[in-house]
């Protein structure tokens, strides 16, 4: 066990170049996961809504995360590193279509363990097509998160399919319906096709992935988990 201020992932990090991520590793499971410490930020949403073409843009880099037309492609969370202490992870997207239920079941139930356990997430990325906003499931993983307490910004993706009124008042619409939420939930429009909207993206990103408050935790063992499971953990 680390004595506090021994280890270097205590200290807050500065923000991460982002062109420098690199491929971790796979999991199907959590027992899979590279080490929970330090800052993780996810990137879910239904299948086929961007999320690795969004990694890939963010990143520069076309073949960090495969991407696909064919709905399912990301079958397992993968983990990319920015620094030593700092990840994101492209999530299997739910709402896929092409495999048996039996196996949605399990990846339902792995997705779920991880966002309910991984002590290292510090927000999720919810990309949802800007063609068709808040979808049950996009709804279903926003109430989740909203009763965790973690954070969630929205990404309105492949903006460059409608034009920028139409863009603009969904992005509006999608805003005022959240606007109860506002401490946890932003929203902005997003394209990985034209690039557009990285600026915004990045500064959530940084504020997450530098948050020091966890560090204040005397042990060092801040656990998100508790928040989830209730105030007696407290
Ligand atoms: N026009 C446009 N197409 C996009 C954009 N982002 C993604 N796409 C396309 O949408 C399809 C799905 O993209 P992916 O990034 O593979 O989607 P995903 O969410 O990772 O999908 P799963 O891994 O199946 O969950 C691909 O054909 C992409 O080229 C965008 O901003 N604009
Ligand atoms: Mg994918």
């Amino acid at each position: 066990m680390n004595m506090p201020g021994s280890d270097d992932s205590l200290h807050a990090p500065v923000a991460p170049n982002y062109r420098q991520a690199e491929f971790l590793t796979s999991a199907s499971k959590l027992s899979q996961c590279p080490p929970d410490t330090g800052w993780e930020v996810a990137f879910a949403g239904r299948s086929n809504a961007g999320k690795s073409s969004a990694i890939n843009s963010l990143t520069n880099n076309k073949k960090l995360a495969r991407t696909s037309k064919t709905p399912g492609r990301t079958q397992l969370l993968n983990f990319f590193t920015l620094t030593e202490t700092q990840r994101l992870v492209d999530l299997p997207g739910y709402g896929f279509a092409k495999v048996p239920q039996a196996v949605k079941r399990e990846w339902t139930r792995q997705l779920e363990n991880y966002l309910q356990r991984r002590e290292s997430l510090r927000g999720l990325i919810l990309l949802v097509d800007v063609r068709h906003p808040m979808q049950p499931f996009d709804q279903q993983m926003l109430d989740w998160a909203l009763a965790a307490s973690m954070p969630v910004h929205i990404l309105l993706t492949k903006a460059d399919k409608l034009k920028k009124g139409p863009a603009k008042s969904t992005l509006l619409q999608v805003r005022s319906s959240l606007k109860a939420h506002a401490e946890l939930v932003s929203v902005q429009l997003f394209s990985a096709l034209k690039h557009t909207g990285h600026e915004e993206l990045i500064n959530v990103l940084n504020r997450w992935l530098t948050d020091s408050s966890v560090i204040d935790d005397p042990a060092g063992e801040f656990d998100n988990s508790a928040e989830i499971a209730g105030p007696d953990t407290a």
